[in-house]
């Protein structure tokens, strides 16, 4: 079929339909729904040898067993001078090449059951907004000659070089998730994202490029593992980023200045809320989407992880976490944690580690089968506090070291800090720290209390998941609950 002028128009679409298969249809342009499996149970003579615009789009569908064209310099899906604004369902293989010269669009997808196969066979997109989706491997070439904001996933191995952008853009601003499938795939060949003279992301599978470097998005092999280069700040176990317990709990600068005089030296740094951003190569959502799908445990001075769900404490709990999605189909690749306003953070450090067993695991996203699949390792993300009970943005060691009136009582805490009295010293071993929060947890859920200190450490009548906060709270630097 090639009329000299268009198929269809965008007010009219036609239908093409066939029982077995469609050679070769050539227009202008092309508004058509075209099924060479019609009515039939796919044959492997369901196949299309050619749909081709000369100058123009082709908007609409096609479904077939195999593009398979008999001339390989000429059929395939060829769209010149518009998008490929159509939904593809290729329920086996692409033998020839596929060559658009604009956009898949967004919303739409191009779906191929297996893979791509035939002598020279090459897919090509001006750019690419919607979703290339491959049941196998991706056995050919893939270029996008510009911005890839979509998907294009892989249920089995990339095996053949992908090139997207151009070398004054790095086009890698959706997703390439490859072993979407879960099952065995690898990722074979490289993937270039700022034109073909570009160096290819490494190491692969789990590359060092931040995704600012490649224009924002990220290839996932699944299962997906944390891209400690591009959270913020950097995953850096050597030496963790630091906060200031106010400032990561969002307790505003100077809300407590009537506490102590202004201090020359140091002088005071104006901060705004800090928070750290775990961000994933591929997306991730939390199984249980009431509780936080990491873990944050605290690391005691000797470098010790207490991270024992059943005895130790799980700072998680006194977190506040979101997952914010991407751009690229409203999967989310990063994990949002930051501290409360209600509980000010015990200084020190902590880790945070994925939850992979139970029912509120870190999961993959996006998979082209479902299945559930936690995240690929059990990661480290490291940071410390240090004590601003003031909230002026110091360290208050380094406000003591300038002033040591300020800690008359040389406790080591700044004395107009600490309020009215409470007795925070659970285990009466002279210091109130973790090991209290630890005591109190345990005493709250049922175990021993030698101390017989009363556990309703905010005196509301109950022994409950607020005393620990609060105790927590106080201990990090905060007001005593009222008695
Ligand atoms: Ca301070
Ligand atoms: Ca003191
Ligand atoms: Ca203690
Ligand atoms: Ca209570």
């Amino acid at each position: 079929m090639a009329p000299n002028g268009d198929i269809g128009t965008e007010a009219f679409a036609n239908y093409i339909l066939a029982k077995r298969s469609i050679r070769r249809i050539t227009a202008r342009a092309i508004w058509a729904d075209i099924d060479s499996t019609f009515g039939s149970a796919p044959s492997d003579s369901s196949e299309v040898w050619r749909i081709a615009t000369t100058a123009g789009g082709f908007t609409g569908s096609l479904t077939a067993k195999n593009i398979d064209g008999a001339t390989p310099a000429s059929d395939g899906i060829i769209v010149a001078g518009g998008d490929l604004d159509a939904d593809i369902t290729i329920l086996n293989e692409v033998r020839n090449r596929v060559q658009v010269s604009g956009a898949l669009p967004a919303g739409r997808t191009m779906y191929v059951g297996s893979s791509l196969t035939g002598s020279g066979t090459t897919m090509n997109f001006g750019a690419l907004a919607g979703t290339l989706a491959f049941g196998g491997n991706i056995d050919k070439p893939i270029t996008v000659n510009g911005p890839m904001t979509g998907i294009i996933a892989a249920g089995g191995s990339l095996t053949q070089p992908m090139t997207l952008g151009t070398a004054s853009a790095p086009g890698l601003e959706g997703l390439v998730l490859l072993n979407d499938a879960a099952g065995g795939g690898t990722w074979a060949a490289d993937i270039r994202v700022a034109g073909p003279a570009s160096p290819p992301l490494s190491p692969a599978p789990y590359y060092s490029n931040t995704d600012y470097s490649v224009g924002g998005g990220s290839v996932a092999l699944v299962p997906t593992r944390l891209h400690g280069e591009s959270c913020a700040p950097p995953r850096n176990q050597t030496t963790p980023p630091v906060f200031g317990s106010a400032e990561f709990c969002n307790l505003g600068y100077l809300t407590r200045w009537t506490c102590l005089p202004v201090p020359a030296t140091p002088a005071p740094v104006p901060y705004g809320s800090a928070d750290l951003r775990l961000t994933f190569y591929g997306p991730v959502f939390a199984e249980d989407p009431t509780v936080c799908p990491v873990y944050v445990w605290y690391i005691d001075p000797q470098g010790v992880e207490h991270n024992d769900p059943e005895t130790d404490v799980d700072y998680a709990a006194f977190i506040d976490w979101s997952l914010i999605p991407d751009s690229s189909g409203g999967f989310a690749r990063t994990l949002i944690l930051s501290g409360r306003d209600q509980t000010q953070l015990i200084a020190g450090r902590y880790r945070v580690r994925p939850r992979l067993n139970g029912g509120a695991r870190l999961l993959s996203d996006g998979l082209l089968v479902t299945l559930d699949v936690p995240v690929g390792e059990n990661f480290a993300y490291d940071f410390q506090l240090y004590m601003d009970c003031n909230r002026n943005g110091v360290d208050d060691a380094a406000d003591i070291a300038a002033n040591p009136t300020l800690d008359a009582d040389m406790d080591g805490r700044i004395d107009c800090c600490a309020g009215p009295n409470c007795l925070t010293d659970y285990t009466l071993d002279g210091n109130s720290d973790q090991d209290d929060v630890s005591y109190l947890t345990n005493v709250i859920s049922g175990g021993e209390n030698p101390s017989g200190l009363d556990p309703d450490f905010n005196h509301d009548g109950n022994a409950d998941q607020d005393d620990i906060a609060a105790l927590i709270d106080v201990i990090g630097g905060g007001d005593c609950p009222n008695l």
